[in-house]
């Protein structure tokens, strides 16, 4: 999943690909790279950004998203909000990536009616102004888990169609807690929804590495990736889709010696 931050101030990218025709242009290189999917969102949720209005929101990611839908990559529309959601759908995303974890029943309602997958992501509290301030878990990856089951129970009940869950790296989580979800997210994995990973570039591999620009930390991404991968994560939400692919690639080369050979020459099974 590439990511596409149609915002100011995001941590590493904000301010890059504000304009619509940045933003479009970024989409096509994602997809030249080999994303599979392309994240477009309006708001930055790093510790501390400011709050966005619905309006800001939608101004921002509406016209890129009805550019990109003609790419032929499925568009899912980063938010946490239901009218956002809504109205990104309308103009062709098909998949809703909820920071918030589908705390906001108007959010499971969309997607019911509308009959789209939605990322279930865990933060302690919908608030990522103050979500540095809620790290205090019994068991981090206890806690999360028990989190994903209730949200994505609550959801199916509900109606919607598909979940897949994410533990939500670096929201509401110290360095060490962001390293324990990723060295059991076998348990995570265990939960039986597909898990998505996005540890693209945050703080605590700068802070693992003492590597102070975002941009710089692609190989400490990696290797949480491919850590994450190895334990079942089936979704990795990246800045670097190029180096995602051929990292991918080769590990995968490893695994199972068809895989890089069956990508290149065949179909994927339906
Ligand atoms: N991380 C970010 C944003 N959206 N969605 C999911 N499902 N999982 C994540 O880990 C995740 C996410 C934060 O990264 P980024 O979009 O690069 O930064 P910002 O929030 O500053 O725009």
């Amino acid at each position: 999943m590439g990511i596409v931050n149609v915002t100011p101030d995001s941590f590493s990218d904000g301010g890059r690909f504000l304009a619509v025709d940045d933003a479009v242009e970024h989409v096509a290189r994602l997809v030249a790279e080999g994303a599979d999917i392309v994240d477009v969102g309006g708001e930055s949720t790093r510790p501390g950004a400011e709050p966005v209005s619905i309006d800001d929101e939608l101004r921002r990611i509406l016209p890129v998203v009805e550019r990109v839908v003609g790419l032929g990559v499925p568009i899912s529309v980063d938010t946490r909000h239901a009218a956002v959601a809504e109205a990104a759908i309308d103009v062709g995303a098909v998949m809703i990536n909820d920071i918030s974890g589908l705390r906001d029943r108007a959010m499971r309602a969309v997607a019911v009616c509308h009959q789209v997958p939605v990322v279930v992501m865990h933060m302690p509290n919908d608030d990522p102004a103050t979500m540095q301030l809620h790290t205090d878990y019994d068991d981090v990856v206890g806690d999360v888990c028990a989190f994903l089951v209730d949200q994505a129970a609550r959801a199916l009940a509900d109606g919607v169609p598909q979940i897949v869950v994410d533990p939500g790296i670096g929201f509401g989580k110290t360095t060490e807690q962001s390293l324990e979800l990723v060295r059991r997210l076998d348990e995570i994995v265990e939960l039986g929804h597909p898990v998505l990973v996005g540890a693209s570039r945050k703080g605590f591999i700068g802070q693992l590495t003492a590597v102070d620009d975002p941009a710089d930390r692609l190989a400490g991404t990696l290797a949480v990736h491919l850590a994450a991968v190895g334990r079942g994560a089936s979704l990795l939400r990246v800045h670097d889709v190029a180096a995602h692919r051929q990292a991918l690639d080769v590990w995968g080369s490893i695994e199972s010696p068809l895989f890089a050979h069956e990508r290149a020459t065949t179909e994927p099974e339906p």
